[in-house]
């Protein structure tokens, strides 16, 4: 019989808000290209977005992947902070600037909470730079427990500032 291979599509956030956030978003498109058992199938645009949680730091630049992985949820999590911290990620107040942050958003429709992982990511449900971006790949898909893409971008966008960008005019 052939071997059985076991893939799961997983959505991760990309964001940075210091040292050229473009190119930051850029950088970490490649790494994760590059990432072992694992394959890029969609990217969102990038988008200028207010920041949420703490307003006094520059705007970010966020967006949305679709991978295709064969990494488990905690194996492609290690991988992201790998990844991370090539980017000079350093690890300072919660919500503050930050070069690079990579968050698994969704992991199949796995839910899960340990010390190291929630999934979905918990606080996607209410956030316009994670919904707006993660509306254009897939505007059906549904949160478990929260809803549908589209109808939670859609209310969260009426009180955040998301502005879809030409990746081209980054630098
Ligand atoms: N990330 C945060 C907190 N606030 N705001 C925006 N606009 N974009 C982010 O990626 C972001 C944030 C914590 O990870
Ligand atoms: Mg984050
Ligand atoms: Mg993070």
């Amino acid at each position: 019989m052939p071997e059985m291979s076991t893939t799961t599509r997983a959505y991760v956030g990309l964001g940075s808000n210091i040292e050229s956030p473009g190119a930051q978003l850029g950088r970490a498109l490649e790494a994760l290209a590059a990432l072992p058992h694992t394959r890029i199938l969609a990217r969102s645009s990038f988008y200028r977005t207010a920041p949420v949680g703490f307003g006094d730091q520059p705007d970010f630049v966020n967006a949305v992947v679709l991978v295709d992985t064969s990494l488990s949820a905690h194996a492609l999590l290690a991988a992201l902070l790998a990844i991370e911290r090539a980017q000079g990620r350093v690890r300072g107040m919660p919500n503050g600037p930050r070069t690079l942050d990579l968050d698994i958003l969704l992991y199949d429709d796995l839910v899960l909470r340990d010390s190291e992982l929630t999934l979905p990511h918990p606080r996607m449900h209410e956030r316009a730079f994670v919904l707006v971006p993660l509306a254009e790949l897939a505007p059906d898909l549904v949160v478990p427990g929260r809803g549908v893409v589209r109808e939670l971008a859609w209310r969260s966008a009426a009180h955040q500032m998301v502005e879809r960008i030409d990746a081209d005019s980054l630098a």
